[in-house]
């Protein structure tokens, strides 16, 4: 493609007669292990049989050119995280009043955090590199970034109108954001709060779904791509939430019905429904960062049938990747975790959206979810079907702006009918928290589009992984996983798979930690 350029730092080699390199692809050959439980009908034992399946996988070197488009470009999270890579690139240092501070990419798993690769054969210690070394990943510094807004404010009052960064830092970028303009996108009134009304002045004529919107958006992507001369672009999602859609027969269950219901303008049918079409369409990777069933079952079908990757939904940034953390501890810590009160308060257009009932109502069903796997995994602390008490609750205080407060209380019951309460009461910057996760889904989607695998066994070709992208639960409050597979919430068994995906396609074992050279001599 255009202006490619070659694999970032090899950091390292994998020797191994299961791994080949060519200038274009790394090849591996990669036994999954695993246990298949089954039922004994004579003795009622389960029996757990090991299993081995032979998988290649065949990753691309080449790292391209990436356009980042970003729907709701001139919300917090949009300018923040455009401010956040301009710094980046720029290398920019600035003044505060704790000091001058450079840019960075803390918060993002790829940039900011490093993987086990081995045992130094010398010292017997960690090797350890950075996770974005591990296989050829774009940089963020070299995504070329765009997108939309209801809102047509250029994206440097669009950064003061969020009041996130220090005024030095925004002085520093001011002049290069000023020219960047989003696009006009479509809005339904409907599908956010009404409070959101005087931001829409960018608009594409119509207030319900159309295939003109479809087509509009799809000529945005493929306008963006020729314009920057770029091999791919990734769409992201973090608009305003929107209300849930009815799923309704006919309408929006299948592929078909739901093109049928867009042609039709049906009512329920959302902006991100609209966006996420015109992705799979158009083959550019769409990824919901908000918690609304964007991905209704007619859209799933159709990235399905066309081949196109999807992800979602909504960003896990503060609050609830704590949660995520805690709970994983407590309950695997065998403490029968009885009831999480989680508040809220924030202060930005996000808090202002989210007064309004039924837009609360999409993030109080994402933020809900989010510990019933590590529930029902253990049978010995929870009966079927029995669940801690769990509260969600956000309020809007413009006071604190972006910097959410969230207070949780986790009361659980411990040995002997004691009680452990735990109370957190934890400063969320919200757009700084988002921003890195907005690249990290940037980065991790892209790799997947680079990535294909077959089985040893059937000999077929090779094919792309499931078009719904499970692999993104780490960033992700509520993860899409294909239809009828499990949900994993659980946060060090969302990287775990992440890591060990990676190491496969290196043809390397996961990372066990049996550590057994340091026990077993
Ligand atoms: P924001 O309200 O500052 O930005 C949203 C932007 O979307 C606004 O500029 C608005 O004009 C625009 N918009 C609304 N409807 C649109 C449409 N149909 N097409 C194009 N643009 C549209 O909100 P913020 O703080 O940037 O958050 C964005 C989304 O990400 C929200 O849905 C929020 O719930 C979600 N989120 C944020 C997290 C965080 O930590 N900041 C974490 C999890 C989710
Ligand atoms: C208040 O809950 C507003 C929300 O948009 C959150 O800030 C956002 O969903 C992040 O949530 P969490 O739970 O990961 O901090």
């Amino acid at each position: 493609g255009h202006g490619s350029t070659p694999a970032s730092r090899d950091v390292f080699v994998v020797d191994s007669p299961n791994v080949t390199y060519t200038d274009e692809e790394i090849l591996s050959r990669y036994t999954y292990r695993t246990t298949i439980v089954s039922k004994d009908a004579a003795s009622g034992k389960y029996v757990a049989k090991p299993k081995e399946t032979a998988y290649e996988f065949k990753t691309d070197r080449k790292v391209p050119r990436v356009g980042m488009m970003l729907v709701g470009w001139g919300g917090n999270n949009g300018t923040t995280v455009t401010a956040g890579i301009i710094a980046n690139q720029r290398r920019l240092v600035w003044d505060t009043r704790e000091g001058p501070r450079a840019a960075n990419y803390y918060g993002s798993v790829i940039m900011g955090s490093t993987m086990k690769l081995g045992t130094d054969a010398a010292t017997m210690k960690d090797i350890n590199i950075p996770f974005h070394d591990v296989l050829p990943m774009v940089h963020p510094n070299d995504l070329v970034i765009g997108g939309w807004d209801i809102s047509g404010m250029n994206l440097a009052d669009a950064m003061d109108r969020a009041a996130v960064l220090e005024p030095t830092l925004k002085a520093q970028v001011k002049k290069e954001m000023a020219q960047m303009i989003p696009l006009p996108s479509i809005y339904y009134p409907d599908f956010i709060a009404a409070n959101q009304e005087d931001r829409a002045d960018n608009v594409i004529p119509g207030n319900k779904a159309s295939m003109a919107h479809v087509e509009k958006i799809r000529q945005d992507i493929r306008g963006f791509k020729a314009a920057n001369n770029l091999d791919k672009v990734i769409v992201q999602w973090t608009a305003n939430t929107e209300r849930y859609a009815d799923v309704i027969a006919g309408v929006n269950d299948t592929a078909d019905n739901l093109l049928k219901a867009i042609e039709a303008g049906h009512e329920e049918v959302s902006p991100s429904t609209v966006f996420a079409v015109a992705c799979i369409l158009e083959g550019a990777p769409f990824i919901n960062g908000s918690p609304q069933n964007t991905f209704v079952p007619g859209c799933i079908e159709l990235a399905e049938r066309e081949g196109a990757f999807v992800g979602g939904d909504d960003f896990k940034s503060g609050q609830t990747k704590m949660k995520s953390a805690l709970v994983d501890f407590l309950i695997n810590a065998g403490i029968r975790l009885t009831s999480i009160a989680s508040y809220n308060h924030l202060g930005n257009n996000d808090g202002r959206n989210l007064s309004s009932h039924r837009q609360f109502r999409s993030k109080e069903i994402s933020k809900s979810t989010v510990v019933d796997d590590m529930v029902d995994a253990n049978s010995v602390l929870y009966a079927p079907g029995e669940h801690p008490d769990h509260t969600v609750v956000i309020k809007y205080m413009p006071a604190v702006g972006d910097n959410k407060r969230a207070l949780d209380e986790y009361y659980a019951e411990i040995f002997l009918g004691g009680h452990q309460t735990i109370s957190i009461f934890n400063v969320c910057e919200d757009s700084l928290l988002a921003s890195p996760l907005i690249i990290d889904l940037v980065l991790v989607t892209e790799m997947m589009t680079r990535i294909k695998w077959r089985s040893t066994a059937k000999g077929e070709d090779y094919k792309g992984f499931h078009s719904v992208l499970s692999i993104l639960s780490y960033m992700l409050k509520a993860p899409l996983t294909p239809p009828s597979t499990p949900v994993v919430n659980a946060l060090t068994k969302q990287r775990a798979a992440l890591t060990n995906i990676f190491r496969a396609c290196l043809g390397l074992e996961p990372e066990s930690d049996m550590t057994l050279e340091h026990k077993l001599f």
